[in-house]
């Protein structure tokens, strides 16, 4: 609270004048009684503050709702965050390329069909060149040259082979975007979209916050919300402890899409079996027994594609499914057993004295801006009526 420490010095500073000159100095009293009065104004506004607490496994997609709250609801991004993000975007492209093409050599060793992954004799030159440099830690600027490299080795059959049975590899949800973007990004005057900043993927390491308020700075009476994002790998999560008291509502961000895909940090893990972990593990955190827990289940969009090809069946905790139709309403179909899936977890999970937690379930697609905002507007507006309801007015 930098700003009630800067207050606190003042009134020393003011005290210790008033003793020295005049007890009854009234210029010194009313600054005295300015300062309370500002103390008081503070203290009661950090009190209206909620803290929201993004959390979930690595690559859930925490981050990703982070950036999109402070486009509907913050500053936005600036030319210069914009242009910060090049190097990101380029070291996305560089690693995917890299995941893909090492990827390959290593499914044409694996696999009994092991031509189907052998990239064509033109293109293995490019692909021992880019997985060099998609190794380095100073990836070079994406030339049209270099980018044009990419784009004949993603066009490889092979890679493409790679590319839809890379559910064991480690293949990064932009991949697609930014392979199809490949000439804009490529561009010597590039600087990324919106869009681009939101598909780029960053592993996030430490914490950060902001503050906001959903319908918008000027109307008053809107709450303020503080959301927090941290970083989701395992090495990560010790520091999220030190974030866990007075925490209005926990969003726990799971990735349905990632039923068949394995953990970066563990790769032996199943990231749903993950997911329920941790999902349980902060469920059971005694500084929640009163907080409220919005589950978003997100990247729906990977998710309804995916569930038409893989079989929910391959995750262990879905064993159990079995898919009865085909087309949108088997995407419902299964989507509502994940949903139950959790919400047994969620109740099984808190103990009897919690079951009067508030515990809400969102289907999202984090990238889908109007979605996010929706979604958002009903956090608020049921962390607004539990407050009404706590303060006896409901
Ligand atoms: N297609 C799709 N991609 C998503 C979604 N949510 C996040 N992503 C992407 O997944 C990657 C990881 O997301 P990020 O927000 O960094 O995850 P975090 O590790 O939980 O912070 C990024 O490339 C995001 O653009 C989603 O709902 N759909
Ligand atoms: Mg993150």
């Amino acid at each position: 609270m930098p700003a009630l420490c800067y207050l606190f010095e003042g009134m020393g500073s003011s005290c210790s004048r008033s003793h020295s000159v005049n007890e009854a100095n009234t210029e010194d009293n009313l600054k005295a009684v300015e300062i309370d009065r500002r103390i008081l104004q503070e203290t009661k506004a950090e009190q209206h503050i909620h803290r929201l607490l993004l959390l979930g496994a690595g690559e859930s997609g925490k981050s990703t709702i982070f950036k999109q709250i402070k486009l509907l609801f913050h500053t936005g991004f600036s030319e210069a965050e914009l242009r910060s993000y090049t190097s990101v975007v380029h070291a996305n492209v560089y690693q995917t390329i890299k995941i893909l093409y090492d990827g390959s050599k290593e499914l044409a060793q694996i696999e009994s069909d092991s031509s189907k992954y052998i990239v064509s004799p033109d293109n293995k030159e490019k692909g021992e060149r880019l997985s060099e440099l998609g190794s380095r830690l100073d990836h070079p600027f994406l030339t049209k040259e270099i980018a044009q490299d990419i784009k004949n080795l993603w066009q490889d059959a092979a890679i493409q082979e790679t590319f839809s049975h890379g559910n064991m590899l480690q293949i990064p949800d932009c991949a697609q975007y930014f392979m199809d973007n490949l000439e804009r990004l490529s561009q010597p005057d590039y600087v990324p979209t919106k869009e681009d900043v939101l598909y780029a993927r960053v592993r996030t390491s430490g914490v950060v916050e902001i503050q906001f308020s959903p319908v918008g700075e000027s109307k008053k009476s809107g709450e303020v919300y503080k959301l927090y994002d941290v970083g989701g790998q395992r090495n990560e999560r010790r520091k999220w402890i030190h974030l866990f008291e007075g925490v209005t509502a926990v969003i726990f961000c799971a990735a349905i899409s990632e039923y068949d895909q394995t953990l970066f940090e563990d790769e032996t893990k199943n990231r749903m079996m993950e997911t329920k972990e941790l999902f349980d593990w902060v469920l059971k955190q005694k500084c929640f027994e009163k907080t409220s827990f919005m589950l978003f289940l997100n990247k729906f969009d990977i998710f309804e594609k995916k569930v038409q090809k893989v079989p929910l069946s391959v995750c262990d905790w879905f064993k159990d499914y079995h898919p009865t139709t085909s087309g949108k309403q088997e995407v419902e179909h299964a989507y509502e057993f994940v949903k139950k899936k959790f919400e047994e977890l969620y109740f099984q999970s808190s103990k009897p004295d919690r079951v009067d937690r508030v515990f809400k379930i969102y289907r999202t697609t984090a990238l889908d801006q109007k979605l996010v905002k929706k979604t958002f507007k009903l956090v608020d507006e049921t962390l607004r009526r539990r407050n009404l309801m706590e303060a006896g007015l409901l």
